[in-house]
């Protein structure tokens, strides 16, 4: 069967690579990008389309148009823009799923991909090696209202057999595009600022372990999990998922040994601070491991010399 697969929210940071990476497997054509704003760089081997999720009617109107076989939602407001703006939070994140779960089901799409995150986790939850089971109380809009999909993914398989499959991610490490208002971005603008400037001002502490992961790897297992047959998947809430956990002072240190005049610096108060302490320092994805093969190739310092290469060469 040819796919004709749509991508909503296809300008951020997961998004413009993800569009890449499926134009590659499946043709140009085959995958329609869609976002609320036009991409700053057209991509000419396929279709884009403006769209807000929130707008039904447009939303039903691109279905119409493509009758796609399987979607990826991607639109969504993440942890530090969210505590901004807590009600629009709300509404992208739980309006805009059930938006597109309930024309995935009017329309037949075979398979749905929707990202949940490691924000469904709060200070309760165990913070070495968070299960995939276990107490969650998050206390960021984003965090709230990644759970509540996760919950309506869940029932939308179990009540209406609609194929959707979801990994919690956590902090995404890129070059290509920038990241969009998240707790882990300092991740990314350290490489930035390290290339531009040879110094960074840090707005989380030195100290603060979070599992991240590298982009080629979150779009590797991605794939992966759309791939696996249904039948292998046991969870349909949102599988955890890791590459490598690490503090600003780690990632500091293994810049330093590529820009050895490369400093950091620590701001104090930052409200992502308190986002980032009620989430897992380390997770264990056993789980996804086991149902689908997932194995992360990219450590800490695979990390560094990637981003740095990359962005250097983007650079000039
Ligand atoms: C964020 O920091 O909000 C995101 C996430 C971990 O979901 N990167």
């Amino acid at each position: 069967m040819e796919e004709r697969i749509i991508i909503i929210g296809s300008n951020g940071q997961i998004g413009t690579e993800l569009a890449i990476a499926l134009r590659a497997k499946f043709g140009g054509k085959q995958v329609i990008t869609s976002d609320i704003r036009e991409p700053q760089v057209p991509d000419p081997s396929g279709p884009f389309e403006t769209i807000d999720v929130l707008d039904k009617k447009s939303l039903h109107l691109l279905f119409t148009k493509y009758r796609p076989t399987q979607v990826y939602l991607l639109a969504a407001m993440l942890s530090a823009t969210g505590e901004k703006y807590p009600r629009q939070a709300w509404d992208l994140n739980v309006n805009g799923l059930l938006n597109v779960l309930d024309l995935s089901l009017e329309y037949g799409v075979s398979k749905v991909f929707w990202p949940s995150s490691i924000a469904v986790f709060g200070p309760h939850s165990p913070k070495m090696n968070t299960p995939q089971y276990t107490v969650m109380d998050p206390n960021t809009v984003y965090g709230i209202s990644k759970l509540a999909g996760e919950r309506i993914c869940e029932y939308y398989h179990g009540r209406y057999g609609l194929d959707i499959r979801s990994i919690r991610y956590p902090g995404i490490i890129s070059w290509k595009a920038a990241p969009g208002g998240g707790t882990t971005d300092y991740a990314i603008h350290i490489f930035h600022e390290a290339l531009k400037n040879g110094t960074y001002s840090c707005f989380l502490s030195a100290d603060t372990a979070l599992p991240m992961l590298y982009m080629d790897d979150a779009i590797r297992g991605t794939l992966a999990l759309m791939d696996a047959p249904a039948d292998a998947l046991h969870i349909r809430s949102s599988y955890n998922l890791t590459g490598v956990s690490f503090t600003p002072a780690m990632l500091a240190d293994e810049i330093r040994n590529i820009i050895p005049e490369f400093t950091i610096t620590y701001a104090e108060n930052d409200p992502r601070q308190a986002i980032a302490d009620t989430w897992p320092n380390s997770i264990d994805d056993t789980e996804a491991r086991e149902d689908w093969d997932w194995q992360p190739r990219f450590a800490l310092t695979d990390i560094a010399v990637d981003m740095i290469t990359n962005l250097k060469e983007k650079i000039h």
